[in-house]
């Protein structure tokens, strides 16, 4: 399984291929466009969600609502779009009217003036249009038409915030799907505690006001996923490396840790190992799952925990210093409106990027031309593990 995703922040609209996606799988589009809808909300976001309305549009692969094997296209229209018609104009010629707003002010933190230096681009804007998080939009319709794949194989996954600025949310009581999903669905924040919500609220307020932004903790829990998916055998073939890899490639993200992650390096081997368990009929188990459900490189069967660390938005209404990259003189960085924190939309587009790696993972693994086919060799599979 590939995927691709194109387009500007403010072009006309982005588009993603997925292919290997098997024949045979229903797509419950609303289902997609609800999980749009999430991720353009949250608690911190700026006026650009109030232009946009994601809705995806499948053209091609589909076929009466079921998959038919071949890549799966689909775009999503930025409605900004209509404010930036001239300047991001795919076709006509550069004039100096339609290169106004030009950037040369390089932001700090954001991809603006190495993406300058490397692309030999002299205005800015055509790096940030590409590295902004608009971008994520696509990634996240993909990741669902992914999250239903793995429904039908009984695979669930959550992801939610742990984290916002300095307010800790505390872990929650179970790492049932279910029940973070019924919390976190309760509030604009994507947390499972209530009672942080108007403390929580206040700062990001407060940061808003100071002209300041805002970065978080976030965490994805995929329960029910059967256990030796990758590998122990080579570096490559580990499957948290892998999903590690794709959690760094969110916007903004700088860390990633499975289970109790950094914690483990601070406590003795006794308090951080999951005990082995085994019971008739259902297997083998774990007494804990301190290691987030990989042992070496492979699913175990506990549930996958991943946990990102989120910067804070490095657009700046109070900004920062940089350099005019004509002149080379000292001054203040562009002011773009921008989001004073990203952290909710940030745990969902998280969340649907581990969708996509595990139905990657999933596919390459058993036998996906076709949804039955991979549906039977799943289950085979799980009994074959129940029975060592
Ligand atoms: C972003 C800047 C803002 C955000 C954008 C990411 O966009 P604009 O410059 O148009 O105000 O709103 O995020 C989205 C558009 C989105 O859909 O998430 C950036 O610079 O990364």
């Amino acid at each position: 399984m590939y995927y691709i995703t194109a387009g500007e922040s403010h072009g006309p609209q982005l588009t993603g291929i997925i292919e290997g996606i098997p024949a045979g799988l229903p797509i419950n589009i609303e289902k997609v466009n609800a999980v749009l809808r999430s991720r353009q909300g949250g608690y911190g976001r700026g006026n650009r969600q109030k232009i946009e309305h994601d809705q995806v549009e499948f053209v091609g692969g589909l076929r009466h609502g079921v998959t038919l094997g071949s890549p799966l296209a689909m775009v999503v229209k930025n409605r900004d779009h209509a404010h930036w018609s001239e300047i991001m104009d795919p076709a006509s010629p550069a004039t100096p009217e339609n290169t106004v707003r030009r950037v040369e002010h390089p932001r700090p933190g954001h991809a603006d003036l190495v993406g300058g230096m490397k692309y030999h681009h002299r205005d800015l804007r055509n790096v940030l249009e590409r590295s902004s998080a608009r971008e994520t939009a696509i990634r996240v319709a993909i990741g669902n038409v992914c999250e239903q794949l793995l429904a039908q194989l009984g695979i669930k996954l959550v992801g939610y915030v742990q984290r916002v600025g300095s307010i800790a949310v505390a872990a929650p009581a179970s790492q049932s799907v279910d029940k973070i999903t019924a919390a976190i669905t309760k509030n604009d924040l994507r947390v499972v505690d209530q009672e942080k919500v108007v403390a929580i609220h206040d700062l990001i307020d407060q940061t808003k006001k100071d002209g300041d932004s805002l970065g978080g903790l976030i965490q994805v829990i995929a329960e029910n996923v059967p256990a030796g998916l990758g590998s122990y055998i080579s570096w490559d073939t580990k499957f948290d490396a892998r999903l590690a890899g794709a959690v760094m490639g969110v916007n903004a993200i700088k860390g990633v840790s499975f289970g109790d992650g950094f914690a483990d390096a601070t406590v003795p081997g006794s308090s951080v190992m999951d005990q082995i368990d085994y019971q008739q009929g259902q297997g083998f188990s774990r007494l804990s799952n301190h290691l987030g459900g990989f042992e070496g490189g492979m699913t175990n069967g506990m549930p996958i925990v991943i946990n990102a660390a989120m910067k804070p938005i490095p657009t700046l209404y109070k900004p920062l210093r940089t350099v005019d990259i004509n002149t080379k003189e000292p001054l203040k960085a562009n002011v773009e409106r921008s989001d004073t924190t990203a952290i909710v939309p940030a745990s969902i587009v998280v969340e649907n990027v581990v969708a996509i790696e595990l139905a990657k993972k999933i596919t390459e693994t058993f036998e996906a031309a076709n949804m039955d086919r991979l549906k039977e060799e799943v289950e085979r599979y799980r009994q074959d593990l129940r029975a060592f």
